[in-house]
C-alpha cells in the first residue's frame, strides 16, 4: 500500500477505480502509485495469475468456474455469463462509492465484457459510473475480428447508456512512438490520473461557486454523452488553458451543435473577474455557444500562477468513438482534437 493512501472521505465512501481485466487493472496499479488519497482501488478479472500481481485494495477473481482462472482469450460472451453469476456481489462491492471509475482495454473478452456491463448495473443504483475505455491499436483492430467486435459491440452499448464517457485511443499514443511501449501506457496512466484526481477534487472540496455531486449527476442527466477534459496554464493565457484543454487532449469525442459544458476553475487570490471572462468567452467560442453552460470556481487564499480547468463537456455524437475505431481511410477528421503537439503529460504536485 503506498504511503500517500488516505482514509476514504465522507460517511458514505466516496471514490472507487476499477480495473477490469488486464489492461484496466495495469492501469489502476499505475493510479494507485501515482497517488490517490481517499479513492478505493479495485482490480476485477478473469486470470488469477495477472490479478495477483496487481496493488490494489481489492482484488475480485470473476468466472472461476467458466475459465478456470486463466483469463478469457478474447471470449466475451463467457465473461458476461461470469458477471451475471457474480452480479449482485459486484454491485453490493461498488454501489456504495459516489463515484466509480471502470478502466478497461478493449478489445479482449474480459475488459469489453466488463465495461458495459458494470457501468449498466451502477447506474440503476446511486453510484454514477464513469467509464474509462482504452481504444486498441489499429493493426490490432484491423488483423484480428474478434477484437474488432469486442471493441465495437462494447462501444455501442457505452455510447447508448449516454453519461460520463472517456475513450482513449491507442493510435493517439503514435506521438510517443519513440518512447518503449510500457512507459508510453504509463504516459497515458498519468493523463487519467490527471483526469480522475480533477473529478474528485471538483465535487469534493468546498468552492465559492460551488459545483458537487448533485449537480455534477444532474448536468449529465440532461447532456447525453458526455467527456471530461483539464488542463493547466499559466494565468496570464486564460486563452491557451482552454485551448490545451480542448486541442491536445488524448480522448476521442467529437461534438454535436449543440454541446453543454460545466466548467470548473480552480485558482489562486490574484484570479479575476477579467480572467473568468476571458476563459468563458474562449469556451463559447469553441464549442459553438453551448446550449447550457454551468460555471464552478475554487479560489485559495494564496497568490497561484497556474489555473486549472476541469470540463465536463456534454452533447458528443453517439458515433464519435465509433470513429475512432472505423476501418483506416474511412475517419472523418475531429474537429477538436486537431493538434500533433505535445500534451503536458506531467502529474500535478
Ligand atoms: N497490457 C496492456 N494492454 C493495453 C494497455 N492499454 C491498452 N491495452 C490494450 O488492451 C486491450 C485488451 O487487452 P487485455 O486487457 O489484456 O484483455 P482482457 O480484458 O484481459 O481480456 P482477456 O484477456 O481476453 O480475457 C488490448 O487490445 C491492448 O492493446 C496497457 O496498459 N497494458
Ligand atoms: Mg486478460
Amino acid at each position: 500500500m503506498p504511503p500517500e493512501w488516505g482514509p476514504t472521505v465522507g460517511s458514505r465512501d466516496s471514490f472507487a477505480v476499477v480495473g477490469l481485466g488486464g489492461a484496466g487493472s495495469e492501469a489502476v496499479h499505475d493510479l494507485v502509485r501515482l497517488g490517490m488519497p481517499g479513492v478505493h482501488a479495485f482490480a476485477v478479472n478473469t486470470d488469477r495469475r495477472h490479478l495477483a500481481n496487481i496493488q490494489v485494495d481489492q482484488r475480485i477473481l470473476l468466472g472461476e468456474r467458466q475459465l478456470r482462472g486463466r483469463g478469457s482469450a478474447g471470449d466475451r460472451p463467457a465473461v458476461l455469463a461470469a458477471a451475471e453469476d457474480a452480479k449482485e456481489e459486484l454491485v453490493r462491492r461498488l454501489s456504495r462509492f459516489e463515484i466509480v471509475f471502470l478502466l478497461a482495454g478493449l478489445g479482449g473478452g474480459t475488459g469489453s465484457a466488463l465495461l458495459p456491463y458494470i457501468a449498466r448495473e451502477l447506474r440503476r443504483t446511486d453510484a454514477l459510473p464513469v467509464p474509462v475505455a482504452f481504444l486498441p491499436f489499429q493493426v490490432e483492430l484491423d488483423t484480428n475480428s474478434n477484437r474488432r467486435e469486442n471493441t465495437t459491440d462494447a462501444i455501442e452499448e457505452l455510447e447508448g447508456m449516454g453519461g460520463l464517457l472517456l475513450a482513449l485511443s491507442n493510435e493517439k499514443l503514435r506521438r510517443f512512438e519513440s518512447l518503449p511501449l510500457h512507459h508510453v501506457f504509463q504516459l497515458r496512466n498519468t493523463y487519467v490520473h490527471n483526469l480522475v484526481t480533477s473529478l474528485v477534487d471538483m465535487v469534493e472540496a468546498p468552492s465559492q461557486l460551488n459545483v458537487d455531486l448533485a449537480s455534477l449527476k444532474s448536468h449529465l442527466d440532461d447532456a447525453g454523452i458526455s467527456t471530461l477534459l483539464q488542463a493547466e496554464y499559466h494565468i496570464s493565457e486564460p486563452e491557451r488553458l482552454v485551448q490545451q484543454a480542448l486541442s491536445e487532449s488524448l480522448l476521442d469525442f467529437r461534438l454535436t451543435g449543440a454541446p453543454s459544458a460545466l466548467v470548473h476553475l480552480d485558482g489562486g487570490s490574484n484570479f479575476t473577474l477579467r480572467t473568468l471572462d476571458r476563459i468563458v468567452r474562449t469556451v463559447r467560442f469553441h464549442l459553438g455557444e453551448p446550449r447550457r453552460l454551468l460555471l464552478g470556481t475554487r479560489m485559495h487564499p494564496e497568490a497561484r500562477e497556474v489555473v486549472r480547468l476541469t470540463a465536463v463537456v456534454g452533447g458528443l455524437r453517439p458515433t464519435a468513438i465509433h470513429d475512432a475505431v472505423a476501418p483506416n481511410g474511412s475517419k472523418p477528421s475531429n474537429p477538436l482534437a486537431p493538434s500533433a503537439r505535445m500534451p503536458r503529460l506531467e502529474s500535478r504536485p
